[in-house]
């Protein structure tokens, strides 16, 4: 028992390690997808793509984002910018590591209160959770949470790599 509470405690101390520091490969992998003409840094049109409350929040988001006021958001500056999503926050946990630590009571789908405890929506998280339920069974499988933790870089990337239809 002891001995399972040492790993359970060390698996919270990695996540925490995890969630703290984004890996290379994943801001790599969004600077990619949303620097559509490829400067090196996002502009706010190209930063708005990556965020949910773009409509309302966008520009608020980028505006704080931005520590050196350049009027772009570059590599060093898009974690900080991005602290406000969902996606990301799951990405950067990890999206098994993560669907595991919120799925307490481990019967492998989440409810709106486990769903919660990652959301950065504040009260429209269950309108969020909401809408991640695509089969609108209440609960969200792991397939579910994998999709709304990808949507957005998904639909950057198949922007990215659309290729002309073969003839
Ligand atoms: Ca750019
Ligand atoms: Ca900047
Ligand atoms: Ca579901």
């Amino acid at each position: 028992m002891n001995r399972f509470i040492a790993l359970l405690l060390l698996g919270f101390a990695a996540s925490s390690l995890i969630a703290a520091d984004p890996s290379a490969a994943l801001m790599q992998r969004i600077m990619r997808a949303a620097d559509k003409n490829k400067d090196g840094k996002l502009s706010l049109e190209e930063y708005k793509t990556l965020d949910v409350q773009a409509l309302h929040h966008g520009d608020e988001h980028f505006k704080t984002g931005d520590k050196n006021n350049d009027g772009f958001i570059d590599a060093s500056e898009l974690a900080g910018a991005l602290n406000k999503q969902t996606w990301f926050a799951i990405l950067t946990e990890g999206i098994e590591p993560c669907f595991r630590r919120l799925d307490a009571d481990s019967d492998g789908k989440l409810d709106a209160t486990e769903y919660r405890k990652i959301s950065k929506m504040g009260h429209h998280s269950e309108q969020h959770f909401n809408g991640a339920d695509t089969n609108k069974d209440g609960f969200l499988d792991r397939a579910e949470f994998t999709a709304h933790a990808e949507q957005k870089l998904r639909l950057l990337e198949g922007g990215v790599t659309k290729k002309k239809p073969k003839k």
